[in-house]
């Protein structure tokens, strides 16, 4: 018999996010993408959104009782004997962000990455505003990085809408000023520029960080993968900026995924680091 050898153990990250069935985003992807950089992966779930292939691929969304979220956590804290950094997905419901703020009250995990999922399909909108406004005041605060798309910046700074590089990068400092150490602020192809174009802002350091645009069609999950990229680099020991600067690549390297939805979506195997 061979006796089990003594391997480095690597980092582990955990992603309290939404399981979206199908694998194209959530913490499916979060997964996928931790095990493509090379850390350890556990999740706890908040909430399970099934795409229904009867009605426009409508999202179905059922949240986590919040004892059972508060249960995944404390399971992965304590089986782990460090938990590197966290990655917060979609939270979805008032009482899934008192659960997840208490739980990172509780165990001051060293790194959280927050990506603020505010709306998602098959939510009441009603109920969207208050679960925005929980978040922005329970979790944004406890964030070390944030990675809002467009729509949640400009919600998060309290503009109309942002429609230009520069209303971009005010909108970074905004959020940077309520108190979150990194921001990166991501259009995507979505202004307009060729290219994927996010602002990376930490207090100091204003970049424009910009790679050659894979399409211009929205795609399914990248915010996930660039967010959960992020954290997986954060994990490794890399800079805000320099994971930011990795993490768009692994986006572009993702994207052309197809099935029956009517976007792309991504597949993390693609990327070779
Ligand atoms: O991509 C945002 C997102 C995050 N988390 C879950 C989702 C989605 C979008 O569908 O379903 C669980």
């Amino acid at each position: 018999m061979t006796s089990i050898p003594e391997r480095p153990v690597p980092p582990v990250v955990l992603a309290i996010a939404g399981s979206e069935a199908s694998g194209g985003a959530g913490a499916q992807t979060d997964l996928k993408t931790f095990h493509q950089l090379g850390v350890f992966g556990c999740t706890a779930l908040t909430c399970i959104v099934s795409m229904d292939p009867k009605a426009g691929f409508e999202h179905r969304f059922v949240p986590v009782d919040p004892q059972v979220i508060h249960d995944q956590i404390e399971a992965c804290a304590g089986v782990h004997t460090a938990i590197a950094a966290v990655k917060i997905g979609m939270l979805g419901t008032a009482p899934t962000i008192d659960v997840v703020e208490a739980a990172l009250e509780e165990y001051r995990f060293p790194t959280v990455v927050l990506d603020p999922v505010l709306i998602c399909k098959g939510q009441e909108f009603a109920s969207a505003r208050a679960v925005d406004d929980a978040l922005r005041s329970k979790i944004l605060p406890r964030a070390t990085m944030v990675t809002p798309n467009l729509f949640e910046s400009a919600t998060l700074a309290g503009v109309e809408k942002i429609t230009s590089v520069e209303a971009l990068k005010n909108a970074a400092k905004r959020i940077h000023d309520q108190g979150v150490p990194n921001v990166l602020a991501k259009a995507g192809p979505s202004l307009g520029t060729g290219t994927a174009l996010d602002v990376f802002y930490d207090g100091r350091t204003l970049e424009v960080l910009e790679v050659p645009a894979v399409g211009t069609e929205r795609v399914h999950g990248a915010g996930c993968t660039l967010a959960a990229a992020v954290t997986a680099e954060l994990a490794k020991g890399a800079t805000p900026l320099e994971a930011a600067v990795t993490a768009k690549n692994v986006v572009s390297a993702s994207i052309g995924m197809r099935g029956n939805i009517p976007f792309p979506f991504v597949y993390q195997g693609w990327y070779r680091g």
